[in-house]
């Protein structure tokens, strides 16, 4: 019986770390390998959406803002979304964070 007992309260720690963890994680977001400004940088060289790659959804994103003002497809924020943007996208096309910053992905 006692080890029953024991075998219970031992699950119930493990299920409540995990569950803490499985939070903290939900909160905080994967840990990340690239800095605020490494992201930015990699921003302003198209990768709209920040997922590490420069690729048809940015393309999509950008041409849905496509003569806006949004600040988050305005590559060069010179005010407007226009073929200016598009070419940077254009020129980094096919582009991964971690390949840019050397990197290996985990
Ligand atoms: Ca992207
Ligand atoms: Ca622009």
């Amino acid at each position: 019986m006692g080890k029953w007992i024991d075998a219970l309260v031992t699950l119930g720690l493990l299920g409540g770390t995990a569950l803490a963890l499985y939070y903290l994680f939900q909160k905080l977001g994967p840990p990340s390998q690239f800095t605020k400004e490494q992201w930015d940088i990699f921003w302003s060289m198209g990768d709209i959406n920040r997922d590490g790659y420069i690729d048809d959804k940015d393309l999509e994103l950008l041409r849905k803002a496509y003569d806006t003002n949004d600040p988050n497809c305005d590559l060069n924020k010179d005010g407007i979304v226009d073929t200016k943007d598009i070419s940077i996208i254009g020129h980094n096309y096919g582009k991964n964070i971690w390949d840019f910053y050397g990197v290996k992905k985990i």
